[in-house]
């Protein structure tokens, strides 16, 4: 039988952990043969949430689950990881500014990637969920030196499968039918979900558009007014309706991220933040958001999509926050 993988998700008792940690160990991630060992990292306070975790996945018998282990330490919890989902973050309170909110963030993020770099399995992968989940990425890649810096990412298939799902019902298909549609930049209300690139059924997404609203300039306006506001506003849409953040959704998007990183991406490309080497005149090192593809390996950067004027100031605005992020971290000493 396949060797068994270690899972460490922090945050684990956590409303995004409850939705992922069952579906993990029923396979859901790295599919039905192999076996999984679940780590869970929760500060004091949320240990006793990821103990009812734990009893309740005792009481699914997943054939696939072997082991769960619950711990306040990162060294314990990231000791032989394979993979590392962080998903506990500090949340913004009110009144607290931004750099406050970096600060805190910074001060869980760089000890559990220095954690990870001196722990965690020699092919361990890394994606942060919990938020500002590129900078937190960056400053936990930046922790951890002697992990390869390509093995982080943060969440923005959340962001992508919430733009497929929008585009699609417009146009009336399957989600499925829709291949190659990207989110740049950063996950935030600036980041920019793009379909310029896209297809539906192998047809330009733009052309059905332009046929199912009545012309291009309709299909343009569109996309300006009501997609991409819609789908960089989708987080505070759940939150408005539900009274709560999204968490299954969210869950499922860190699956399908770890899952299509593992097991490569089966249709066309995907959306992911990884760090950048330059691509698309992103600056070296930021975590931002690319159309990417795997072939089992890890994600690689699609290169040599053309943008046009709009698209490329709207890269270039989210740009400009993570580089903003980036340089308030790094005037805490945090990076
Ligand atoms: P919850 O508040 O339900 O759970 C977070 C858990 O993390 C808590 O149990 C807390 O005790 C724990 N925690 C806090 N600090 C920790 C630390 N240092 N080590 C280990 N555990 C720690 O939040 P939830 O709804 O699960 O969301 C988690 C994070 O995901 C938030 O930062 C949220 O903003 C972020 N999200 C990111 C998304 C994305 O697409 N990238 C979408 C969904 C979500 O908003």
């Amino acid at each position: 039988p396949p060797l068994p993988t270690t899972i460490t998700v922090t945050g684990a008792g956590g409303q995004i952990g409850y939705a992922l940690l069952f579906r993990i160990a029923s396979g859901a991630m790295l599919g039905p043969d192999r076996p999984v060992r679940l780590r869970l990292l929760e500060i004091p306070q949320g240990l006793k949430a990821a103990e009812g975790t734990a009893l309740e996945l005792q009481d699914c018998a997943f054939p696939l689950l072997q082991d769960v282990e619950i711990t306040d330490d990162p060294r314990v919890a990231f000791d032989g990881a394979n993979v590392a989902m962080l998903v506990g973050a500090r949340p913004r309170s009110a009144g607290m500014e931004r750099a406050d909110l970096l600060a805190a963030n910074a001060g869980i993020f760089g000890p559990q990637g220095a954690a990870l770099g001196d722990v965690a399995a020699d092919d361990v992968r890394i994606v942060v969920v919990g938020n500002p989940a590129n900078t937190n990425a960056l400053i936990a890649a930046a922790a951890a030196p002697g992990i390869p810096s390509d093995r982080f990412g943060a969440l923005t298939r959340l962001d992508h499968d919430r733009a497929v799902a929008q585009l699609a019902a417009k146009l009336a298909v399957a989600p499925s039918a829709i291949r190659d549609l990207t989110i740049w930049g950063n996950h935030s209300a600036t980041q920019f979900p793009d379909v310029a690139h896209a297809t539906v059924d192998g047809r330009p997404a733009l052309d059905a558009l332009a046929d199912a609203l009545g012309g291009a300039a309709q299909a343009a306006a569109w996309l300006d007014d009501e997609f991409v506001p819609r789908v960089a506003q989708r987080g505070a849409e759940i939150i408005a309706v539900r009274g709560s953040s999204s968490a299954a959704s969210a869950a499922n998007a860190a699956i399908a991220h770890m899952r299509d990183s593992i097991l490569g991406t089966p249709a066309g490309s995907t959306s992911a933040a990884v760090v950048s080497h330059g691509e698309y005149g992103v600056p070296e090192g930021l975590v931002s958001s690319f159309p990417v593809t795997s072939d089992g390996s890890g994600y690689r950067i699609v290169e040599g999509l053309e943008l046009d004027a709009r698209g490329r100031g709207r890269l270039d605005a989210s740009v400009a926050e993570l580089v903003a992020e980036r340089d308030a971290v790094r005037a805490l000493g945090a990076l």
